[in-house]
Order: C-alpha cells, then structure tokens, then sequence
C-alpha cells in the first residue's frame, strides 16, 4: 500500500511543478510556536490532534467535520499541536484543509503528507504549516537528509516519523530533534503500542522530542507510554469519531 500512495504522490508532485505561484511566490514567516519547545515545556502528556477524514486501512473515519472547527475544538480542549492529513487520495484531505485550520488555531501546524520533493515542503510552507513530516520508510537514507536540510533551511520544524530500529538510527543520523515512532505498520497496518517501548529504549539524548503515533483509542493507552517516557502522542481516528472531543482528549493529558 505504502507503495502505490508513493506512485500516487510522484504524478501530483508533477503537477505541482506546473504552478507557477507556488515556484515564485516568497515564503511567510511563521507566527506558530515551535512544537519542539511546547512539548519540552509542558509537564503532561502533549496531544498532537489529526484532523483524519478517511484512511487506506479504516475507510471513511468521518466526513461530516469541519476542518477549522473541529481544530478550534482541539485547541479549546487542551491540544497542544494540529496535525492535517493534506493527502487527497488516500486521505480524503487537501492542502486548503491545512490553509483553513493554520489560519484558526494558535499552535503548531503539522502538514501530514508523504513527503518526497522539496516542492512539498514549499507549498507547506506556504500554505502555512509550521511542522512537515517525514516518513524514513518511503525515503532512501540520502533522500531523507536531502528533505530533512530542505526543510530546516525553510524555517520548518520536523517531525521524523520510524517503525523499527533501522529508521530510528537513520532519523537519529540526520539530527532530528522531533522523533515520531509510528505503532501503526504502514505496510500491514497492524498497531501495536510496544514498538514505542522497543525503540523508546534505543533513544538515549534526553533533548529529542519523542512522540508516539497511532492506535490510541483510552487514557490507558495514553497512560501507558508516558510511563514510557514519551514527550507526546498524535491521535487521529479516536477523536474524528469521538461525540464528546473535549472529554476524550482531555483524558488523554495523563
Ligand atoms: C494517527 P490514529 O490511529 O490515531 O488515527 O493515527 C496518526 O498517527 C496516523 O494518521 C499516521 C499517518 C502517518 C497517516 C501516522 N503516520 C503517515 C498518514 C501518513
């Protein structure tokens, strides 16, 4: 599956090269605080909430939300960062999803994409994100700190995301300060709340971010990996689905 997002994401990077705007257009400043200081600065658990419309493995999650909305409704509960699914696809998002929330929310903007070419990092930039994500699994060791420099020398935080310990040496290789470990399997999209545990211990610079992704569903999920020293979680599909958002993220601030 990874691999046909990937083919997928080469034919519309095509086509971001045939906008002229994008090319020419002079970068904005970012107004966001940086997410690295707000993780290290906050004594609980940081949220980082997705705005997740649909998935490859889940299917549609929920259609119904506003984008802008629901992250006013992130923010007022106690998120500490936005995370926009921009993939259209697969995801059903889309980089004026990501437009409408940065302008609404006051925390860092995390542009959620497979992320391959530099002309994505401008136009994240551009449209407003503060923080991109780079996947060490759809990237070749040079690939990742070729984008990983881009991105830096952009003015953009990275979150670097890893699912097992070759990654995580190749992430740690670069000088990524913002470690996501990934529970989810992108290539069987089985979850499993122990990769944060294994890799968790192979991180030993007490100044990196780390932040554990996917599968959280309870307060003892969440629970369960700030004992294992994690500076954070993102979740996506239990607060899409959730009827009471400020409840279930508020309980996740273990
Ligand atoms: C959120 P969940 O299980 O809470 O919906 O997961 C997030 O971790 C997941 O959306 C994600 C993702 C990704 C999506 C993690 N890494 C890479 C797309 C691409």
């Amino acid at each position: 599956f990874l691999d046909r997002i990937l083919d997928k994401k080469s034919e519309e990077i095509q086509l971001l090269y045939e906008q002229d705007a994008l090319i020419n257009q002079p970068l904005p400043v970012s107004t966001k605080p940086s997410l690295y200081e707000t993780f290290k600065q906050d004594d609980q658990l940081s949220i980082i909430a997705e705005i997740k419309r649909a998935s490859p493995s889940k299917g549609d999650i929920n259609l119904g939300i506003e984008p802008p909305e629901q992250a006013q409704l992130y923010e007022a509960s106690g998120a500490s960062a936005i995370s926009v699914l921009t993939d259209e696809p697969y995801f059903k998002g889309s980089i004026e999803d990501l437009n409408q929330v940065q302008s609404k929310v006051n925390l860092p903007v995390l542009c959620k994409d497979f992320i391959l070419d530099p002309i994505q990092l401008k136009r994240a930039k551009q449209t407003g994100a503060s923080v991109v994500l780079l996947i060490a699994a759809a990237l070749s060791p040079e690939r990742l700190q070729y984008l990983y420099d881009e991105a830096i020398n952009l003015g953009l935080e990275v979150l670097l995301e890893v699912h097992n310990s070759a990654e995580l040496n190749l992430a740690l290789a670069t000088g990524a300060s913002i470690i996501g470990i990934n529970n989810r399997d992108l290539t069987t999209f089985q979850v499993d709340l122990n990769t944060t545990e294994t890799l968790i211990n192979q991180i030993d610079d007490p100044d990196i971010v780390v932040i554990s992704e996917s599968g959280f569903k309870t307060s003892d999920d969440a629970k369960q990996v700030a004992d294992m020293g994690v500076d954070g979680i993102l979740v996506g599909e239990s607060f899409m689905k959730s009827d009471n958002v400020s409840e279930a993220l508020k309980e996740m601030r273990v």
